[in-house]
C-alpha cells in the first residue's frame, strides 16, 4: 500500500487537475488519503450489497415454478456473487484486506444496501426485484462506469451488462404474471406495492442530506446526485408499469410536461434510516445467514490457504 500523503495541498491540486482533465486514476497513482477512504467505503458497501443481495432471491431457487425460471434465477444469483467478488478485488487494489472488509460486514459494522432487508414473500417478488432493483442498480451503476477510479469503473461496465440481462428477465417474468390469472395479477401487483418505495430508497438520501455526495462528485466518483438518478429511474419505470397495466403505489405520481419528469410523492425517510441502522424487517436474518455461510465455508478457506502454501513451498524449492 502506498504511503498516504494526506495533507500535501500541491499534490492534491495536481490530483484534482488530473480528475478535471478526465484522466482515470489507477491503483499505483498517488491519491489523497481521503479519496482512498471514500472509495474503500463505497466499494466495500457495494460488494457487501451484491453478496447479501443473493439472499432474498436465493430464497426462491428451490421453489421456482419451472425449470426455465429456475435456471435463469440460479444464473442471476451466481452473477450477483461474481459481482461481489469482482468488487472486493477492486477494493483490494486500494490496499485493504478482503478479510477485514468481510469481518466488518459480519460484525454489523459495515453497511450494505437497504433494499436487501425486505422479505421475498411470493414468487412475484423475484420478478419485481429483477425489474426494480436491478433496474435501479443499472441507473446508478451506468454512471459509476464513468467513475474516476479505473478498477471500479471497469468493474461497473462488465457488471451493468449482466444487470441488464437480470432486469429483462425480471420484467419478462412480471409481464407474464400480469397477463396471467386474476390470482397471478394480484400477486404481482402486491409485490410491486411492497418493492416500489424501498427501490426508490436505494439511491440514498436526498442530495441535501447526503454527507458524501459533494466530495465524491468533486473527485469524479459520482457523476450525478442521488436525486437525479432516482428521478431518472422513476421516469424510466413509470411507462414500463403502464405497459403491463400495473399500478405504482403512489397517488402523487404525475407527469410534468415542462420538466419532462414524473413527479412522485414523499419517501418515508424514517423507514429508510431505520433499515440502514439495522432495524429493518430482515436485517438480523440477513446477517445471521451470512455468518452461517462464513462459518460453514471455513474449511474451504483453510484448504485454499494450505494449497497456496504448498504451491509457494514448491516454487521456492524449484528456485
Ligand atoms: N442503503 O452520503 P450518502 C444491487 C448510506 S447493488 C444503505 O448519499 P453515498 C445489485 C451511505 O452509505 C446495490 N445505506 O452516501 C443487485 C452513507 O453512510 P456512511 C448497491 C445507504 O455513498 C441487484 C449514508 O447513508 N449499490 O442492487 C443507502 O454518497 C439485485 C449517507 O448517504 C451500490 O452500492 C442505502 N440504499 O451514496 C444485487 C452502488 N443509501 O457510509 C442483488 C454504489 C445511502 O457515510 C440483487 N454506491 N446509504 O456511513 C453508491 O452509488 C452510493 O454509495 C449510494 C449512496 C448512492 C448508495
Amino acid at each position: 500500500m502506498q504511503t498516504p500523503h494526506t495533507d500535501d495541498p500541491a499534490r492534491v491540486a495536481a490530483f484534482e487537475a488530473r480528475i478535471a482533465r478526465g484522466e482515470v486514476i489507477e491503483p499505483k497513482d498517488w491519491m489523497p488519503d481521503r479519496y482512498r477512504k471514500q472509495l474503500v467505503r463505497m466499494m466495500s458497501q457495494h460488494a457487501h450489497s451484491e453478496i447479501v443481495g443473493m439472499l432474498p432471491e436465493g430464497n426462491w431457487i428451490t421453489r421456482a415454478p419451472s425449470l426455465r425460471r429456475k435456471m435463469s434465477l440460479l444464473a442471476k444469483v451466481q452473477d450477483e456473487a461474481g459481482h461481489g467478488l469482482y468488487i472486493y478485488c477492486g477494493t483490494e487494489t486500494l490496499g485493504v484486506d478482503r478479510h477485514e472488509l468481510v469481518g466488518d460486514l459480519l460484525s454489523g459494522k459495515a453497511k450494505y444496501s437497504s433494499i436487501f432487508n425486505y422479505p421475498t414473500l411470493t414468487w412475484a417478488d423475484v420478478g419485481v426485484i429483477g425489474w426494480f432493483v436491478d433496474g435501479a442498480a443499472i441507473v446508478n451503476q451506468t454512471m459509476l462506469a464513468k467513475a474516476s477510479y479505473g478498477p471500479y469503473a471497469r468493474a461497473m461496465v462488465r457488471i451493468c451488462k449482466e444487470e441488464n440481462f437480470h432486469k429483462r428477465q425480471g420484467y419478462e417474468s412480471v409481464a407474464t404474471l400480469a397477463r396471467g390469472t386474476p390470482g397471478q395479477r394480484a400477486m404481482v401487483q402486491d409485490a410491486v406495492n411492497r418493492w416500489w418505495w424501498p427501490s426508490l430508497m436505494m439511491f440514498g438520501p436526498n442530495d441535501k442530506d447526503s454527507p458524501n455526495s459533494a466530495e465524491l462528485t468533486r473527485w469524479g466518483v459520482k457523476k450525478k446526485g442521488n436525486d437525479e438518478l432516482r428521478q431518472r429511474f422513476v421516469n424510466l419505470t413509470v411507462p414500463q408499469a403502464q405497459a403491463v397495466h400495473l399500478t405504482l403505489p403512489d397517488p402523487a405520481l404525475k407527469y410534468n410536461e415542462a420538466s419532462g419528469n414524473w413527479e412522485f410523492g414523499q419517501i418515508d425517510w424514517d423507514e429508510f434510516w431505520t433499515v440502514v441502522k439495522g432495524d429493518g424487517p430482515c436485517n438480523r436474518e440477513r446477517l445471521a445467514a451470512r455468518r452461517k455461510a462464513h462459518e460453514e465455508g471455513a474449511w474451504v478457506r483453510a484448504a485454499a490457504e494450505a494449497h497456496a502454501a504448498k504451491q509457494r513451498a514448491s516454487t521456492v524449492a524449484a528456485a
